[in-house]
């Protein structure tokens, strides 16, 4: 990248000195906008151990974006009128897994690796949702049992990686997901995968390798071609890799890891024993409301966050859910004002010039509602305790599902592969009630255990309100 104003800080190092110390698999804009920037300041303070190979586990686009501009790629931190940009070099490669799987392998296997980072969202675990086990049905994992040395999903990826790995190097996996106890998640679908191809393999990872839980945050939209053209602009050359997010960034890890690890806490983590109060904090108050927001503003026609958030309607909504409902159930980490914690969530969400789209948050929720929604639901329910935005909210998604368009008609575009399932008992429920109760016997989405019925019919009636006014009905008063 030549020609870059000077206001742009790009790497002052020499690139050919980094040693790829981290694999990281999942090589999307969050990726590159967070954990590869953490890393990215330390190597800038002279670490040169901490290169990053990222492997793309299905797309063959973003690793040939990559190497076309020699994985430099640039990050600008964005609120309202202030802009920061950073060109990284951090990226050392970038591997195709499916074309490039012994590649891959090797790179997993390697001694001078120590820790292998991940972001594949939340299906890419292959977890039942409710049950929280290694699903057996995951097509993917499907083909990794009958073909263990030809993997696919991210769990096989890693235990044949592991497999050629030397006994005595020792390896850290960071997930770096929005799940709770996340790399708690990882260990047992790992192990449990593991132990049904190689036993002393499930047996060595179970007790060889490191997989702290970590709370990763930072907004980081999509690309789109609006964002990639603002980019160019302020970059003065073309950028395909361009990442616009928000000033603001976390990671909290918990600090148990195999062997030698990068100190990311020079570069502002925060290395801690206990991650879980983090998680829960940010998953129920940060993605719950985040999750709200989105088929709030599908259902009523609002593109982005920023947008929502100016809706009187689901802005309102938004705020209450998250200052209310979802507050209450959470307890503040050591240290941490919550309500004031609020405030900053709904100032990001706020972001003008961030563009995040609703449709881009609204994917994906049968993974999601179970880790963000669900949790606080169950918890109050047992106390007796109702959350009125809260199960609106959870109402509007499953309208959303099952009406398949916004309030004014508008087909929606619905990016979830578990999504049909429960569309389709949805749809031929005969009447609002047994809507309510054939969802929620969805087991994969909302566990086994039963609901009490006075929820479910609070639940029925929203979903009449839903269908007879949209979200103005089901708001209104
Ligand atoms: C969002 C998250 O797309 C989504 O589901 O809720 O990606 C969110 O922006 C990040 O977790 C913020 O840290």
């Amino acid at each position: 990248m030549r020609g870059l104003p000077p206001s742009v800080a790009t790497p002052a190092y020499d690139r050919s000195r980094l040693v790829p110390g981290i694999v990281h698999l999942g090589l999307g804009a969050f990726h590159r906008a967070h954990q590869a920037l953490y890393t990215e300041t330390l190597i800038a303070h002279g670490d040169m151990r901490w290169g990053i190979l990222g492997v793309s586990l299905r797309d063959a686009g973003v690793p040939r974006m990559l190497a076309a501009q020699d994985h430099l790629y640039s990050v600008t931190e964005r609120h309202g009128e202030q802009a920061r940009t950073r060109v990284a070099g951090a990226l050392r490669g970038a591997l195709h897994a499916p074309s490039e799987l012994q590649a891959v392998l090797a790179a997993i296997a390697h001694p001078a690796v120590s820790i292998v980072t991940m972001t594949v969202t939340e299906k890419g675990y292959s977890q039942n949702p409710a049950s929280a086990e290694l699903d057996i049905d995951d097509p993917a994992i499907r083909h990794d049992l009958s073909a263990p040395n030809q993997p696919q999903s991210t769990l096989g990826v890693i235990a044949a990686g592991i497999r050629l790995r030397p006994a005595s190097a020792p390896l850290t996996l960071v997930c770096c997901d929005n799940m709770a106890s996340n790399g708690d998640t990882l260990r047992k679908l790992l192990v449990q995968y593991a132990s049904q191809v190689d036993v002393p393999l499930a047996n060595r990872i179970a007790s060889d390798v490191a997989m702290p839980n970590s709370m990763v945050d930072r907004i980081v939209p999509a690309a789109t071609p609006t964002s990639l053209d603002w980019a160019a602009r302020r970059l003065g050359v073309r950028d395909e890799a361009a990442v616009v997010c928000e000033p603001f960034t976390q990671w909290v890890i918990e600090d148990r890891f195999a062997g030698v690890r990068p100190a990311w806490e020079d570069a502002g983590a925060l290395l801690t024993s206990d991650v879980r109060p983090y998680q829960a904090m940010k998953l129920r108050l940060l993605n719950g409301t985040h999750s709200a927001i989105a088929y709030a503003g599908q259902l009523r026609g609002l593109d982005s966050v920023s947008d929502a958030m100016a809706d009187p309607l689901v802005g309102g909504f938004a705020r209450r859910l998250m200052l209310e409902d979802l507050r209450a159930t959470v307890a503040a980490p050591a240290g941490y004002d919550v309500l004031a914690y609020c405030h900053d969530l709904l100032a990001r969400f706020e972001n003008p010039t961030l563009g995040h789209r609703t449709r881009q948050i609204a994917m994906d929720g049968t993974q999601k509602v179970p880790v963000r929604w669900l949790p606080a639901l169950r918890e109050s329910l047992a106390q007796g305790i109702e959350r009125p935005l809260l199960e609106r909210a959870l109402a509007a998604w499953l309208h959303y599902l099952r009406s398949g368009v916004s309030d004014s008609g508008t087909a929606l575009v619905i990016g979830d592969a578990g999504a049909p399932a429960l569309a389709d008992r949805l749809r031929q429920a005969a009447n609002d009630t047994d809507a309510a109760k054939a969802a929620l016997a969805h087991a994969s989405v909302f566990g086994s255990d039963a609901w009490p019925s006075a929820f479910v019919e609070r639940l029925a009636s929203h979903l009449s309100k839903l269908r007879q006014g949209g979200m103005t009905l089901l708001l209104a008063g």
